[in-house]
């Protein structure tokens, strides 16, 4: 019996192919189609210079991401199986551009294209490797500004996408706090989270930073795997073919947990994802041959018959009931997420402008120090985008769950892939701008400082002039102009001081403000499309069940109105056809790992598909 999912499909399809039913074999296209584009996406993610791009290039045995000592990484590259070597960039409306591998560095580091000022959304580079077969896509992204910053707020953007992903810092020294938030985050959202500890060649002391860092995985309640490995030696080991050297780099292991877990787990939710759809739909067409096969073989029941159709009728108006109760739980839903989700983001925004507006009330000149005030402004806006951008993912996956539960209660197979691309919603953070004041450099304070001596100088000379000292410019005249210049330079400085607090709190406050209102545009668009996309989903699902429930009374009423000889041929039919989905049945099955039980449950396959009949629409 094959195991292979592609096939199995391939073979519900045909088996269904002459009931014309395209609702149910659209179900299986999706089926299909999503699994010839398995894709188990695994992003790579650290601070800065931690050594991301060394470790992908160490894991497909290929120097594809450029890694320098004084060049960041400033574009994700997207690292994949194909035939030939294939590099692209690609905007974020998906326009490619081929390019030569000595392009790649020009347009994906900092030094050739400084904070992506040319706006790609990330590269691709497709070659010919064992590793990355299986559909395994390896994501080097970049650390600039760190964990906490706004790119940092980017990377997060992508965590529910990914299939897994591996934190990469380096033996020189053990979690920060970013580290361990993130790590808190992407364990939240994403179904495999592993530590990497990069450059153990480079530290000898790289154990006991593991040992650390583990202790603080624990006291954090985060429970992932941490990995030592040294893509120095593992580069040294792919050139010269050394096997001694590749099992001291600690690679074999991570590749292992890559395959194993990261591969295997995907590959089991897509043989289980198949495994329901085959059984779903070939239940739904074994139901109307079952109820079908009751009405041939005992068509004078005249009673049995009306009580069937009523039966029927019955569940179709429960459907429709249970599709209004549904529906309303998807509305209310989304609803209630929206209200939260933009709750949650004006709540942490207020906080984070209220302190910025302490910090400048009691702090000096925001002109001196602006660029580390504005910095922590971003940061907190980032960590509170990314922090709500977070747990809406975890809101409206509790949602998808809840209106699942309408339908059956094998919920975690009924949900469709919320998967979507990494949402804009966080990257919309931007860098904060410097209010412009007035600059008030040395020349412009002499010249303020001079305004004030001058008319006290005035008034002083006239003063002189007053008190009968005849010369034009007094002495004392000219002491107190001084003095006077003195005082008025700190009286104005204190007045630009306190407008420039003025200007930073307002710059602050317009930043924050625009950042929210874009994060809470873009989580309302995000939520909006998953609404479709459930609604979609479980209306398909509803009509199926409806056009099944259609499908058993019109067999019924066909089959009381049908002669004894065609009576006959029919029933041989059905039986026929019932064993071929039987047997379509079996094969799907056989792609899970069969519990001692599960070979009873197979052999009672008809049994189940019977009760099925009674039951889909309870
Ligand atoms: N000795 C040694 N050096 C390493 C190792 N991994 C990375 N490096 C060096 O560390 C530096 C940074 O490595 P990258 O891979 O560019 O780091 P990155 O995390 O991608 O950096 P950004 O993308 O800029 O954040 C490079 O000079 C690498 O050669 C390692 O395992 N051993
Ligand atoms: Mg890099």
């Amino acid at each position: 019996m094959t195991s292979d999912p592609v096939a199995v499909v391939e073979r519900a399809r045909a088996a269904i192919a002459r009931y014309d039913r395209p609702d149910l074999d659209e179900r299986l296209a999706a089926a299909h189609a999503r699994l010839l584009d398995d894709r188990t996406r695994v992003l790579v993610v650290g601070e800065f210079k931690q050594g991301k791009s060394m470790l992908v290039n160490g894991l497909v045995g290929a120097p594809v991401c450029p890694t320098f000592d004084d060049v960041a990484t400033a574009v994700p590259t997207v690292v994949r199986h194909a035939e030939a070597l294939d590099i692209a960039l690609l905007r974020p409306d998906g326009a490619r551009t081929t390019i030569t591998g000595d392009e790649l560095a020009d347009h994906i580091c900092e030094q050739g294209n400084p904070g992506n000022r040319e706006g790609w959304s990330h590269a691709e580079v497709g070659l010919p490797r064992p590793v990355l077969s299986g559909g395994l896509e390896i994501v080097d992204t970049p650390g600039v500004g760190g964990l906490a910053s706004v790119h940092g707020a980017a990377t997060t953007a992508m965590l529910p996408s990914a299939d897994a992903v591996l934190l990469v810092s380096d033996a020189a020294q053990e979690y920060t706090a970013p580290e361990l938030d993130f790590l808190a985050q992407a364990t939240a959202v994403c179904p495999n989270v592993a530590c990497v500890v990069t450059k153990t060649d480079l530290y000898p002391e790289w154990r006991r930073i593991v040992e650390l860092n583990r202790g603080h995985l624990a006291a954090a309640g985060i429970s992932t795997e941490v990995f030592g490995v040294s893509s120095a030696l593992r580069w040294h080991a792919v050139l010269h073919g050394d096997a001694d050297v590749n099992a001291e780099s600690g690679f074999p292991e991570l590749i292992g947990y890559l395959r194993k877990r990261v591969l295997g787990q995907a590959d089991r939710l897509a043989r289980r994802g198949v495994v329901h759809d085959v059984m779903a739909v070939t239940e739904q067409i074994a139901g109307n041959l079952l109820a079908e096969r009751t009405a041939q073989q005992d068509p004078a029941a005249a009673a049995a018959l009306m009580r069937e159709l009523t039966e029927a009728q019955q569940r179709a108006t429960a459907l429709k009931e249970r599709s209004a109760r549904w529906q309303q739980t998807l509305n209310d839903g989304v609803a209630d997420l929206n209200a939260d989700i933009d709750y949650d983001l004006r709540d942490r925004m207020k906080e984070i402008s209220r302190l910025a507006e302490d910090e400048l009330e009691n702090g000096g000149d925001p002109a001196k120090v602006w660029d580390q005030f504005a910095g922590w402004v971003q940061q907190e806006v980032a960590a509170a985008a990314s922090a709500n951008f977070i747990w809406a993912t975890r809101r409206v996956r509790a949602l998808a769950r809840h209106v699942a539960d309408h339908f059956s209660d094998d919920r975690e197979q009924l949900l469709p892939a919320l998967r979507s691309h990494p949402s804009d919603a966080i990257r919309s953070v931007r860098a904060m701008v410097a209010p412009k004041t007035e600059d008030k450099g040395v020349g412009a304070k002499a010249l303020i400082g001079l305004r004030g001596g001058y008319s006290s100088m005035l008034m002083f000379g006239m003063l002189g002039t007053f008190i009968g000292f005849a010369s034009a410019i007094n002495p004392l005249g000219l002491g107190a102009a001084v003095f006077m210049s003195g005082k008025a330079i700190g009286d104005e400085r204190k007045k630009q001081v306190a407008r420039r607090k003025n200007e930073a709190k307002a710059a602050m406050r317009r930043y924050v403000d625009d950042v929210t209102f874009q994060v809470a545009k873009d989580s309302r668009d995000r939520l909006r499309a998953v609404q479709r996309d459930l609604r979609d989903h479980f209306t398909a699902q509803a009509d199926q069940l409806k056009r099944s429930l259609l499908e058993s009374q019109q067999a019924t009423e066909r089959a009381v109105k049908a002669s004894r000889a065609e009576r006959e041929a029919r029933l041989t039919e059905i039986t026929k056809q019932l064993e071929q989905l039987d047997l379509v049945r079996k094969q799907a099955r056989a792609l899970l790992p069969q519990p001692a039980t599960a070979a009873k449950a197979a052999a009672t396959a008809t049994a189940t598909a019977t009760a099925a009949v009674a039951g889909r629409a309870g």
